[in-house]
């Protein structure tokens, strides 16, 4: 009965996520969904992203969190449109709450909305939220055996970013394993080694982002 119920409520996150989907591909706005444990480095690849594309493309972002709003209030100070989300409780966000917030947007004038899912490698994967892009971080101290134990995230995304790259020395990481483990359940997966302290690996992640976002707003 239990696992009925959730399913129900799965099937009915698809439907809305779909409706997410047409209102955004009719404003030709993209959808990315940011997504990896509390602490990997959403906030922080969210505001590098920002700093770097926001030249030639409008930005909106909404920050999802259990409570509070630290994110929303740096985003803020970058000067973009930001949507504090609170799921008072809850451990991933669904299409549903994105669905309430797309009204606070002035659609017309974004080309992308950034949504920095709840810290969790968990339940995010499984509810879509009518995103267009789909980005998991790993961060180093994690480990290196993340894909395998939490599969879906890194099945379903369409990057990972291997974040704090700059502490690869520190840790017994083992890259190798991380990026064949992802491209053996994901095969288009594409893998970027990034640091949000030093600013390496910005610069790649960011042209295949932004031709991912013109691909869909000129589509
Ligand atoms: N050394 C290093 N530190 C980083 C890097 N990226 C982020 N950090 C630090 O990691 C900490 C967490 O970064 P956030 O960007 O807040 O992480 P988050 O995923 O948004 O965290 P939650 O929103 O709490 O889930 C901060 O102290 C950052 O300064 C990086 O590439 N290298
Ligand atoms: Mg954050
Ligand atoms: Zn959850």
């Amino acid at each position: 009965m239990e696992i009925k119920v959730v399913h129900q409520i799965m099937e009915w996150n698809e439907d809305v996520s779909d409706e997410v989907k047409k209102k955004l591909t009719e404003k030709r706005v993209c959808l990315v969904n940011v997504m990896g444990s509390p602490g990997a480095g959403k906030t922080s690849l969210i505001t590098s992203v920002i700093k770097q594309l926001s030249e030639t493309l409008s930005i909106g972002v909404i920050e999802g969190d259990i409570a509070g709003a630290i994110d929303a209030e740096k985003m803020k100070a970058l000067g973009v449109p930001v949507v504090q989300l609170n799921t008072d409780g809850a451990c991933h966000i669904e299409a549903m709450s994105i669905q309430h917030i797309l009204p606070d947007f002035d659609l017309d004038k974004l080309d992308v909305i950034f949504v920095e899912n709840i810290g969790n490698l968990v339940c995010p994967a499984e509810f879509n939220i009518g995103e267009d892009i789909r980005i998991a971080l790993l961060s180093i101290p994690e480990g290196d055996d993340k894909v395998e134990k939490y599969p879906l995230m890194f099945r379903t995304t369409d990057a990972l970013v291997l974040n704090k790259y700059d502490m690869i020395s520190y840790f017994d990481f083992d890259e190798l394993r991380v990026t064949q483990n992802a491209q053996a359940i994901n095969p288009d997966i594409s893998i970027f080694n990034v640091s949000n302290k030093s600013g390496d690996g910005l610069n790649s992640f960011n042209a295949w982002l932004r031709s991912r976002i013109e691909e869909k707003i000129n589509a």
